[in-house]
């Protein structure tokens, strides 16, 4: 291709770096794409640089975009101020001649970039090309195409009066053209002289360019032959204006015999064609001849100059005379006459044949055929096909209303649409339910919901939507582009002509403010105005409601996403219905996600502000992209642009698109006045910050009041968004701010916006009952500094004629890219991707529509996020359980092996030094958990910035479960004391006995030496002395545990004044039979509402949960501790606490029910201690050894070896009850460790999980009384639960076998080196094969293990009892021994078949452990029941995932008796009421629950769905709960009875997020 150029486009091209885009290459598309070079702002430094340098500064609408054809000057290398060559050379590569550039780069544009820059050189008042020379010459175009985007307004002189003004596309304005061409030979500038011409006071501007506005002019090599146009536009006011009506101008560069085409085009369409000239060549002569017929249009400007020679002023004659041209077709500047006023003389001639009535104006159709007959190009036949698809659409409109028009052809978004809006909006707020009940009500606009969607549905596609979407279903982009281009063009020419009169009537209305006209107008507006977005919108619509969608339809989305790709806009929020058409976006959007490989981090910017305050054109100034600007557009919502980031940028900026969203209609100065519209604009604000990662406030520092409302409104915005946890960033934007002194002036005023922001803070938090909030920077990182922005006015001067402020531009520039590097630099957050970001938009316009924004926010990424977290604590919580766990496990081993024989101080110290110890061990895990929260929070993967605000809760949970850990870990450190202590005052009986019966043995042996006696015989002797010894062996003391408990009981009251007297009760006696509840518990002042029946099932449910805490206890082998009861009652005390006060109970019947629970445990722990005692009894004890001393005695009569018997004797009278408390004591953990990490981890990972598990077994299960025990007896039941799981666990796959035998192993491997290492001396050598070493022998065995296992002094003694055998054996025999233990203990365990019995044994319980993690507070919903699960130790708020119709609570209405069937996450949307105890018998509404429930999140359900699973729970067992509850059965609503059982387990996944 490019060798096909002709050598001058050539060498052009190639020295700008632009061939490898011509011919038409260059896309729109691809300039949009943010860039690096977005952020540059040097000037070019090569020829290369150029074109982009150019264009960057063109879309930015920057009018000092020219200066940059020359490059600044290489002063360094021009000190050789002789060498010619070198100067030439460098003149070269200098710069570029700026129409060469400009024709360069129309060559090289596609036809839509083409016209960006044409409009963009129009606002910068540039002159324009209407004729493009071809490359070759052979064929120019006409630029009608590319000039069709400019819509100008103007006020002719003709309407001044009347204040109207015309608005319209530039090209299709029939305005009078003078052309403006040249002879070879012409002295007089055309350029400076048409500037001359149009320039009046400030506003000279260089339009046209020409050779003194640089200070080296570069030549022409390929803009010969082009033709410019510039429209002159008068803005009504006599003083400013050059021409009362508009005026064409048109410019040929190089002269007309280069150019024939051009010139004789030019003559035909003008109005008049001035030719400047010196002289007239012999050609020349020939052209002008050509168009002699039109000679009237022809003048002839004459620069006679002082030395022109006569022949030249000859050549002209000659030609006046051919021509046979009127005498005032010839102007001459005469020597004399300096230029400007030769212009004045021009232009007054202009002005002249202006007023000529017949002038003739060109029309695009005029310019059209000429071109064609002519033999030029024109650029819009490329798109001819689309240009007569989109007007048969447009003639289809014909002269019906568009009203008509929209509700044949567009008919989805019309009333039914609207009515379905409305109808959700009612759904959220459930205001006016007449005598309904509630949730029969919202079944009723569910249906009638239903019914439009199903109406909706039916509907065809019309033949005009057809066609729009035949015509984009096309997989030519390029005809794609076009077609929507001319659709666009076509729409709003059409608008244009049909809005005239009812804006300008709107304009006249809202000065009188007269509310109800207004909004008849304004509604009149709305359904008049037709533009692409309403069949875009049509589209999205039929996508929505096709319920079994066709190929046709299905494809919809993908289409869309593809326009999104190439940079067209997507309406988010439709204004007019106020709805946003979520499936359809989703559909879109995800498509977009898809075809960009799943890649589509976005950054999302978003602009507010008051109508037409210039955001709009912010945006198109600071992207280059084309929001609709006009000061008249009727459309109201949210559209959006997504902009491609350039692959090279990507990883820098670390975003893959910038989402752009404008904003329309809000806060409209003229709408201000109707009911609604604050809540609209409260409603649109809110939507977008939430989506936004950016948001620009746009104000316009003219109108205090307007920016207030604003303000206020954005305040509110921001402020729900710190409480669901977005924090976008927000920049202030004060238009029309201009000026160098602007920046320090400012300070004040920012300081005075930052007060008012304050101030406004203040209010909405209060408002949004979010008190916490005081300043506006607590709600936002701001910056005073930083986050302001001034922008000077638009134009420079008075529009029309008036260019775009380089001011302007360039502080826009100044901060996209302030803009670009803090993003670039802020890498803190992951990302928001598209699906996140439609989860957002989801959930962010779910809460718009209710109206306490802040309680009702909900949000899957927020769930996921905090259930992350909890999942997450929940595992640092058992690795510091854990820890302590394994250290107790140790220190209890070693408290227990401390010297029996020391006092019992030593032990008091030793295990307050433990304690200590304890308190260290645990702050450390505390701060190791600590660091594990902080460094959760600075993860980048876990979106943890939405859940910012309860890493308090956390902080606390930590804090709350250290001291549960500490309370508890001392606690079994006094337990352990206790249990030395009583061991030995055992074991000191056992001793004195021991010796007793040694010494008798010893004597009988002597006695029966004597005489031969046989085994028989023997053993009588045995027996009888062993009754003797031992008749007297006392048991251990019982300690008086019913005194204790009083103590204790009485402690707890020992701060308060009651009467002690009324404690002394004995404990034996209450507590026998049941508590009831007594008219004396309660203090019944005057007015009180008291509820009796509440108080006694309160009361029951608190007796119920100690008996089952003192069951728990009770159960274990351990011995009573005071702590036992110490715990009992704070557990009951903060039972109380939380519940009780509400009951008016009083202190008599605190202390009733504490002496009767007190007296349950007084008989429980006393049936524990004596079990207790019963284990370690001493006579117990020495029965054990009894077998032992009579196989001893018999040995030793018979002088038999005793090694192995006695080898046997150790390892299972010692070593294995060591072995199995070791197993006893390490095996809770590891089953814990085995459940969490087995399949069914996940039901314990976090306390939401739990409950969407238990009742998807329960659903599953189907069985009505298991859901009254879940419902009304959640702790049993949860516990039984777990208890059950845990033994399921363990039988499957012989995990309990498998667990128990690791220990063993562990165990037994120890107790092996142990052997190894007791049988040899410190110095490695074995211990003599003697009798005495086998003493050294065991007690090295015992110290080796001293930190594992407990072997009792006292036991191995009676064992060694006069043993007999050498070491060496005996060594071999207990190795033996220990070998058939494992295998015994192996064989037992593998029968072991009761898990519960072997759990319940087990130091650490895994079943409470379990249940700690799952259960949470065990706080329950104040309405229905339902149990807290919010993660952590302690949490400010409360919630459940759902809740349930509240007579599956035991709810009651009070006169039908029937169950209640409304849900509370129904009634706090609602107007309802509810009274109870709480409110003392008040009705309060359920809005308000926070007075009485602060602590309570109780937010609308998401979907109607989500309470399927309950409602059809009470649905299938009404009947039955009526039963068990005693009441009636609950009046179902009738769409409840349609849910299934599918359906309840679809709620229920849904409402807890699980796929
Ligand atoms: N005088 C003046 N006009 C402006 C300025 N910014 C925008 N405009 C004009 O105000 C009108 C409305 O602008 P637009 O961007 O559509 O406002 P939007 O409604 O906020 O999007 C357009 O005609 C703009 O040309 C400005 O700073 N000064
Ligand atoms: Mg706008
Ligand atoms: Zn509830
Ligand atoms: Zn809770």
């Amino acid at each position: 291709m490019t060798q096909q150029l002709p050598e001058g486009l050539f060498k052009t091209l190639s020295r700008l770096g632009l061939e490898n885009f011509y011919p038409n290459k260059l896309t729109l598309r691809s300039l949009l794409e943010i860039n690096k070079e977005d952020i540059n702002t040097n000037l070019a430094s090569s020829l290369k640089e150029i074109p982009w340098y150019f264009l960057r500064n063109l879309l930015q609408i920057n009018a000092e975009c020219r200066s940059c054809v020359q490059l600044p000057a290489n002063d360094e290398e021009n000190d050789d101020l002789f060498n010619i060559d070198l100067c030439t050379a460098e003149e070269i590569d200098n710069g570029i001649n700026a129409l060469d550039l400009i024709v360069a780069l129309f060559f090289c544009a596609d036809s839509f970039l083409q016209q960006e820059i044409a409009l963009r050189m129009s606002m910068c008042q540039f002159s324009l090309p209407l004729l493009l020379p071809h490359s070759n010459n052979s064929q120019c175009s006409l630029m009608l195409w590319a000039l069709r985007g400019i819509v100008k307004e103007w006020r002719p002189h003709s309407l001044s009066e009347s204040k109207g003004f015309i608005e319209d596309t530039i090209v299709e304005a029939n305005i009078p053209l003078y052309s403006f061409v040249r002879l070879k030979n012409s002295s007089l500038s055309k350029s400076q002289m048409l500037n001359l011409v149009l320039s009046r006071g400030q506003q000279s501007h260089n339009i046209f360019m020409h050779k003194d506005m640089e200070d080296r002019a570069f030549k022409k090599e390929i803009a010969n032959g082009l033709v410019e146009v510039f429209w002159y536009l008068p803005c009504g006011r006599e003083n400013l204006d050059i021409f009362p009506e508009p005026v064409a101008f048109a410019n040929l560069r190089g002269d007309i015999c280069e150019s024939p085409a051009q010139f004789s085009f030019l003559v035909h369409i003008s109005t008049a064609t001035f030719v400047f000239l010196d002289k007239v060549e012999d050609k020349e002569q020939e052209s002008l001849n050509s168009v002699k017929n039109m000679r009237e249009k022809i003048f002839l400007v004459v620069n006679h100059k002082e030395q022109s020679d006569r022949e030249d002023m000859m050549s002209v004659k000659t030609t006046f005379e051919k021509l046979d041209l009127p005498k005032t077709n010839v102007i001459r500047k005469d020597k004399t006459n300096n230029i400007t006023f030769f212009s004045k003389k021009l232009c007054a001639s202009i002005k002249t044949s202006l007023e000529v009535a017949t002038i003739n104006k060109i029309t695009t159709n005029l310019m059209h055929e000429k071109a064609t007959e002519l033999g030029l190009s024109v650029d819009e036949t490329k798109s001819e096909e689309q240009k007569k698809a989109a007007e048969e659409i447009i003639e289809a409109i014909g002269e019906q209303s568009i009203l008509n028009y929209k509700k044949l052809h567009l008919p989805l978004q019309g009333e039914n649409w609207k009515r379905l809006s409305k109808l959700e909006i009612k759904l959220c707020r459930l205001n006016d339910y007449s005598d309904l009940g509630i949730e029969d009500y919202k079944s009723q606009l569910q249906e009638e919901k239903t019914r439009i969607k199903e109406e909706q549905s039916r509907r065809d596609i019309s033949k005009d939507m057809r066609g729009f979407i035949d015509n984009l279903c096309t997989s030519d982009k390029e005809k794609r582009d076009f077609f929507l281009k001319w659709m666009k063009l076509k729409l709003d020419t059409h608008s244009r002509k049909n809005l005239f009169h009812l804006r300008n009537q709107f304009k006249e209305q809202c000065k009188t403010k007269d509310a109800e006209l207004i909004k008849g107008l304004d509604k009149a507006l709305l359904e008049s105005s037709l533009g692409i977005e309403h069949y875009m919108r049509e589209m999205g619509l039929i996508y929505k409601f096709s319920q079994k969608p066709t190929d046709d339809v299905s494809r919809l989305p993908l289409l869309a996403a593809e326009m999104v790709l190439d940079g067209h806009p997507l309406e988010l929020l439709d204004g007019d219905a106020s709805n946003i058409p979520e499936k359809w976006v989703s559909a879109v959007l995800n498509e977009v996600h898809n075809k960009v490989g799943k890649r589509s981090r976005l950054l999302v910017l978003t602009v507010l502000g008051v109508q037409s305050s210039g955001k709009s054109t912010l945006l198109n100034t600071m992207f280059g992209v084309q929001f609709p600007v006009s000061s008249g557009r009727c459309t109201r919502g949210a559209y959006m642009i997504f902009l491609k980031v350039n692959e090279d940028y990507r990883r820098e900026l670390n975003y893959d698109f910038i989402v752009l969203i404008d904003t329309e209609g809000l806060k409209s100065a003229d709408l201000a006045q109707l009911e609604d519209s604050y809540e609209h604009d409260n409603q649109l604000a809110t939507f977008v910050i939430g989506l936004s990662d950016i948001a620009i406030i746009n104000t316009a520092m003219e109108n205090v009041t307007e920016m207030k409302d604003i303000l206020q409104i954005a305040v509110h915005a921001f402020l729900r968004m710190t409480h669901i946890g977005k924090k976008p960033a927000c920049h202030f934007v004060h238009q029309n701010v201009a000026g160098v002194s602007a920046h320090s002036k400012c300070i004040a005023e920012r300081k005075r916006l930052l007060d008012q922001l304050d101030e406004m803070t203040q209010i909405a938090s209060e408002m949004e009952k979010q008190p916490t909030a005081k300043l506006f920077t607590d709600v936002l990182n701001y910056d005073m500094e930083k986050n302001n922005w001034n922008i000077p006015g638009l134009w420079h001067g008075t529009p029309p004629m008036a260019p775009v402020n380089t001011g302007y531009s360039e502080a826009v520039a100044d901060f996209k890219k302030h803009l670009l590097e803090t993003i670039k630099n802020n890498g803190n957050n992951e990302p928001t991707q598209i699906p996140e970001f439609l989860e957002w938009m989801t959930s962010l316009w779910r809460t718009v529509k209710y109206e306490n924004f802040i309680f009702n926010f909900r949000n899957t990424l927020v769930a996921h996020a905090y259930d992350n977290l909890c999942k997450a604590f929940n595992q640092w919580d058992w690795e510091f359980r854990k820890e302590i766990h394994s250290w107790q496990h140790t220190t209890e081993v070693e408290i227990l092996n401390a010297d029996m024989d020391s006092q019992v101080e030593v032990w008091n110290k030793l295990v307050s030094d433990k304690k200590e110890e304890l308190s260290g061990e645990i702050k450390n895990e505390e701060m190791k958990m600590n660091e594990k929260l902080k460094e959760y929070f600075k993860r980048k993967d876990q979106r943890v910035n939405l859940i910012e605000k309860y890493k308090v809760d956390f902080l606390n949970s930590i804090k709350s479960l250290t001291n549960e850990i500490q309370q508890s870990g001392r606690t079994k450190l006094d337990c352990v004391l206790e249990l030395k202590l009583s061991k030995k005052k055992a074991e000191e009986i056992q001793r004195k006995y021991r010796v007793l019966i040694e010494e008798a043995v010893m004597r009988l042996l002597h006695d029966c030496k004597m005489s031969s006696l046989s085994d028989d015989q023997l053993t009588k002797e045995f027996e009888k002395m062993w009754s003797a010894s031992t008749a007297n062996v006392s048991g251990l003391e019982e300690r008086d545990i019913v005194g204790c408990i009083l103590k204790q009981l009485k402690k707890n009251f020992s701060n308060r004044n009651v009467n002690q007297e009324l404690l002394n009760t004995d404990l034996k006696k209450v507590g026998q039979s049941s508590f009831r509840v007594i008219d004396e518990h309660v203090d019944k002042c005057k007015g009180k509402f008291v509820d009796m029946e509440q108080l006694q099932i309160f009361t029951d449910a608190a007796i119920k949960s100690c008996t089952q805490y003192l069951s728990e206890k009770a159960e274990t082998t351990e011995d009573y501790h005071d702590s036992l009861t110490k715990d009992l009652l704070e557990k009951l005390d903060k039972n109380l606490e939380q519940n009780y006060k509400k009951y008016e109970a009083n202190t008599k019947y605190e202390i009733d029910l504490k002496l009767h629970i007190c007296g349950i445990a007084s008989r429980e722990f006393l049936k524990m201690h004596q079990r207790f005692l019963s284990n370690l009894n001493p006579h117990g004890q020495l029965e054990k050894y009894k077998p032992g001393y009579l196989s001893d005695f018999i040995d030793l009569y018979k002088e038999r070896d005793d090694c192995q018997r006695k080898a046997n004797d150790y390892i299972q009278l010692c070593i294995k009850p060591a072995v199995e408390d070791f197993i006893n004591r390490s095996l809770g953990v590891d089953i814990v460790d085995e459940i969490l990490t087995s399949h069914h981890s996940a039901e314990y990972s976090s306390r939401s999980f739990f409950q969407y598990s238990i009742q998807k077994e329960l659903l599953l299960k189907d069985d009505f009384d298991t859901f009254v025990k879940y419902i009304n007896s959640y702790e049993n039941f949860v516990k039984n639960w777990i208890f059950q799981h845990i033994q399921q666990q363990m039988t499957e796959e012989n995990t309990l076998y498998k667990l128990k035998n690791n220990k063993l192993q562990v165990i037994v491997k120890k107790i092996t080196t142990a052997i190894d290492v007791a049988s040899k001396e410190p110095d490695g050598v074995s211990l003599p094969n003697n009798n005495k070493s086998i003493a050294k022998l065991v007690s090295g065995i015992r110290e080796n293990l001293i930190k594992d296992i407990s072997i009792s002094v006292e036991d191995e003694k009676s064992i060694l009892f006069q043993i007999q055998s050498t070491c060496h054996p005996f060594i071999n025999s207990v190795n033996m021994a220990l070998e058939n233990l494992a295998t015994q203990l192996r064989d037992q365990f593998l029968k072991s078949e009761d898990i519960m019995e072997t759990v319940r044994k087990l130091t650490v319980k895994p079943q409470e452990e379990l249940f700690r993690r799952v259960f949470g507070c065990g706080i329950q919903c104040p309405f229905c029941k339902t149990p807290c699960e919010s993660g952590g130790k302690d949490h400010t708020l409360h919630s459940a995932a759902i809740h349930r119709p509240q007579g599956l609570g035991k709810y009651k209405f009070n006169k039908t008796k029937r169950l209640v069937e409304r849900l509370c996450t129904t009634e706090v949307q609602s107007n309802t009421k509810f009274k109870n105890t709480d409110t003392k018998g008040e009705f309060h509404p359920y809005k308000d629950y926070k007075t009485y429930y602060p602590d309570w999140q109780i937010p609308p359900d998401a979907t109607i769905e989500a309470s399927d699973y309950w409602k059809y729970i009470l649905m299938k067992y009404n009947n039955e709960f009526a039963e068990e509850y005693e009441a009636e059965p609950a009046n179902i609503p009738e769409p409840w009875k349609k849910i299934s059982q599918e359906d309840a387990l679809k709620g229920l996944k849904d409402a807890f997020n699980v796929k």
